[in-house]
């Protein structure tokens, strides 16, 4: 696999890894595969990512990618397809994800819990890792800023959303004109969720959001081969982090140790030295073993830039 590839820290039951590797699919392009516990401690993965806690996590060499709005732009880019990034859609269509990616996936998430989801997770857990995970899930919820909303309001939620996702889908193949663009992956991975793993029938009405999602599955996921938590490790040692393009204004925490915290859930801080900041980026130098270095990739919405004290 060539140095290039993308390597994806991710786990088979997480929903925005699924619009990661649908995309991966889409794009046609082959990436390294790292298996990820559902939850944390990640030991192998702090080094490349501080204490970043959520999942996925992308990796090109040492230059590691935070959040789904960095990695959907480094696929946008190695793909040569900008429209699968935010930069390279208008405002309407990052509108649309900022809300599919947030309230309407919590709605969404909040209509599958039940009996078939807990199945699932106890397949692929031991008991004492499914009260852990039980137990970190209520944590996030608890520490949560995103409006809380009752289990009928999500449900109704989730309709309306399926309601419109069908109106526009009548119209034309993808939500937002004749080919796929950013915004049909961050309205997928819910969906597939509710759809797959929680095998809810709230969808049956929807028959052209049935039809899209098939097309979107029928993309695959990419050409894939298992990397070793080790081996990702090593890859990010081996080599340098890519140059950083110069700052546009003068930032007084430049070259200062940071804490990168998101502001809506999982608020757990990643700590390194801010080397690069735009209006839609933060990047942060994490040292790594010896001389070794990796670059931490967040975007600038929605996460929290302080000086460590
Ligand atoms: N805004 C983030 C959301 C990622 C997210 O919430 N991931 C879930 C899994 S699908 C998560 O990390 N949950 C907590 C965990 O797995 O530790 C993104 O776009 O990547």
């Amino acid at each position: 696999m060539p140095e290039s590839a993308m390597i994806l820290h991710h786990y088979a039951l997480s929903p925005f890894s699924e619009k990661v590797r649908a995309m991966l699919g889409y794009a046609g392009l082959s990436w390294q595969s790292v298996t990820t516990d559902e939850m944390p401690p990640r030991p192998m993965l702090a080094p490349l990512a501080g204490g970043y806690r959520k999942i996925p996590v992308a990796q090109i060499g040492a230059d590691v990618f935070c959040d789904t709005r960095t990695i959907t732009r480094e696929i946008a880019r190695l793909s040569g397809k900008p429209e699968l990034a935010l930069e390279g859609v208008d405002e309407e269509v990052r509108a649309f994800v900022a809300e599919t990616d947030l309230a309407l996936f919590m709605a969404v998430m909040m209509s599958s819990v039940g009996l078939r989801v807990n199945i699932k997770l106890f397949r692929a857990l031991s008991f004492g890792q499914l009260l852990r995970f039980f137990k970190d899930r209520i944590q996030i919820g608890r520490t949560s800023t995103v409006p809380r909303i009752s289990l009928k309001e999500a449900r109704a939620r989730t309709r309306e959303h399926l309601a419109d996702m069908e109106t526009r889908l009548q119209a034309q193949p993808w939500l937002f004109g004749d080919k796929p663009c950013i915004a049909d992956f961050s309205a997928y991975h819910a969906l597939w969720f509710l759809r797959e793993v929680a095998e809810s029938t709230m969808l049956q009405p929807f028959p052209s959001v049935l039809a899209w999602m098939d097309r979107i599955k029928a993309f695959g996921q990419g050409a894939s081969t298992p990397l070793s938590q080790e081996g990702a490790l090593e890859a990010a040692r081996k080599t340098r982090p890519r140059p950083l393009p110069e700052a546009a204004t003068q930032d007084a925490l430049l070259g200062k140790t940071v804490q990168v915290t998101p502001t809506d859930y999982g608020q757990v801080p990643s700590t390194g030295t801010l080397v690069y900041r735009d209006d839609n980026h933060i990047v942060v130098a994490l040292a790594n073993a010896g001389d070794a270095v990796v670059h931490v990739y967040f975007p600038a919405d929605g996460f929290e830039v302080r000086e460590a004290l």
